[in-house]
């Protein structure tokens, strides 16, 4: 089993605005995906802290950017989830340029990671989050999520596919359960190089 630092992660703040966020120190790794993919599932599973992250059947409910400290210098932040969050258009826009902002000028962000859900199509949101990641020159690692739905042979097509989407970008993916806990240790250890190598 690799090293998991995670565990030992504490919730530091939440920020409404880019205005509010922790120095800008250190290394850190931003999950982002669409509301309902299993983000907040994903960064429970990873810290193995069940209350760590709010978990919530009802999409959009994460309107911060959360930090977590995992130690000095270190920390995992858990972004608004975009796309299908049930907000008003001004808001939606206030988010996107927040997060545009945050991608575009943080120095610790070392990579993201991209949650989905092995069911759905990549869409808009994930080509941006992935033209972000490539123009500003941050790895982004996409976690295809709740892999469990799916029969085996039918998850390994997914992936493929998915790789095949990615492959014109500085991208890696997996796949992933949190109920199966498959993928677990191939996550720790995308994060151990980002954060520690
Ligand atoms: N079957 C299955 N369900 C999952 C998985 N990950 C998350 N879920 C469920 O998906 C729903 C949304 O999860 P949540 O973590 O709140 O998603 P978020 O909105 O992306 O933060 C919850 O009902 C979770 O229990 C998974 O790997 N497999
Ligand atoms: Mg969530």
């Amino acid at each position: 089993m690799a090293k998991n630092p995670y565990r030992q992660s504490v919730f530091l703040t939440s920020a409404a605005k880019i205005s509010q966020i922790p120095e800008d120190s250190g290394r850190e790794v931003a999950f982002v995906g669409r509301s309902n993919v299993g983000k907040s599932s994903v960064i429970n599973c990873l810290t193995e802290n069940k209350g760590l992250a709010k978990t919530s059947k009802t999409p959009g409910r994460t309107r911060l950017m959360n930090f977590f400290t995992v130690e000095n210098g270190v920390m995992l932040v858990d972004l608004p989830g975009y796309g299908f969050a049930r907000v008003d258009k001004s808001l939606k826009d206030q988010w996107r340029q927040n997060i545009n902002e945050y991608f575009t000028t943080r120095k610790s962000l070392c990579g993201v990671v991209l949650i989905v859900d092995i069911r759905r199509e990549l869409r808009d949101e994930e080509l941006l989050m992935l033209d972000w990641c490539d123009s500003s020159g941050v790895p982004l690692h996409m976690i295809v999520n709740k892999a469990d739905k799916l029969p085996y042979s039918h998850q390994k097509t997914a992936l493929l596919s998915i790789k095949t989407s990615l492959k014109d970008f500085n991208a890696t993916s997996q796949l992933f359960s949190v109920t199966k806990k498959i993928g677990v240790e191939e996550a720790i250890s995308r994060l151990n190089t980002w954060l520690y190598d």
